[in-house]
């Protein structure tokens, strides 16, 4: 038992090493750190690559700070361009961006000087990798991104999963009854028959009725006034509870003077 575990392991580390270099996702804190006088982002200087996440931490901190994040090619004075995080506090829950575009980016804080050279500031250099994100879990959304809409919508009570069957409706005949007309019919399924009678296009009488078992059942349609003599279509169509329908059975009923 002992050597098959070892040669399983041997070929899993083996099939491991194939893989296309693909490194996951991954998250790295810089710290807002103000103690001894000196207001820094430390470490100032990152390099991720796209996909990878940034979570600036207030965990170190003493005074307050904000976050204003410079995407690649904007100026730092260019504030409409820029990404502004809210004030957080020592302790906060730290910034959290993922980062999708490769390129130079800075970062600041307003509050201390940020911009400036020697100010509270930094970058991260995220590097393209040409295959697109590295995939992972996704960054957490940013502290001052509005609340997420509440998914508010009930399952409905049952699910009808798994019933794509539509029921099979044979032995359809009509025949002349009363001022309307007797409809039979044998379906394979309970659930409902609708019946539409009509002339010369035009429905002259519907009826749905309900199928409470699979077998033949006999439907009179009856129509408001005598049926004038003529040429009537008539559609018969079964459905089942989960709303499938089988094929319309279309019949002829003349009605002679
Ligand atoms: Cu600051």
């Amino acid at each position: 038992v002992k050597r098959r575990l070892t040669v399983g392991a041997a070929l899993a580390a083996g099939a491991l090493a194939t893989l296309p270099a693909a490194a996951p996702a991954a998250t790295q804190t810089v710290f807002a750190q103000d103690s001894g006088g000196q207001l820094v982002w430390n470490p100032a200087a990152l390099s991720i690559r796209i996909g990878d996440t940034v979570e600036w931490s207030m965990a170190q901190a003493t005074g307050t700070h904000d976050l204003w994040v410079v995407p690649p090619g904007v100026d730092v004075h260019d504030t409409a361009n820029q990404e502004a995080y809210p004030v957080k506090f020592p302790g906060d829950a730290p910034y959290s961006r993922r980062f999708e575009t490769a390129g130079d980016w800075f970062y600041y804080c307003s509050l201390h000087g940020g911009r400036e050279p020697g100010g509270m500031n930094g970058t991260i250099a995220v590097a393209g990798s040409g295959t697109g994100p590295s995939g992972g879990a996704p960054g957490r959304p940013v502290s001052n991104a509005p609340a997420p809409a509440l998914n508010d919508w009930t399952a409905p009570a049952t699910l009808e999963e798994g019933d794509n069957t539509a029921p099979l409706l044979t032995a359809v005949a009509v025949k002349r009854a009363g001022r309307g007309a007797r409809v039979s019919f044998t379906v394979s399924e309970p659930g409902s028959v609708s019946i539409r009678l009509a002339r010369k296009g035009r429905t002259v009488k519907a009826k749905r009725v309900r199928v409470a078992a699979a077998g033949t059942q006999t439907v009179l349609v009856r129509a408001a006034k005598r049926l004038k003599a003529g040429r009537y279509a008539v559609r018969v169509r079964a459905a089942d509870a989960a709303a499938n329908e089988s094929r319309p059975a279309r019949l002829e009923l003349t009605i002679k003077r």
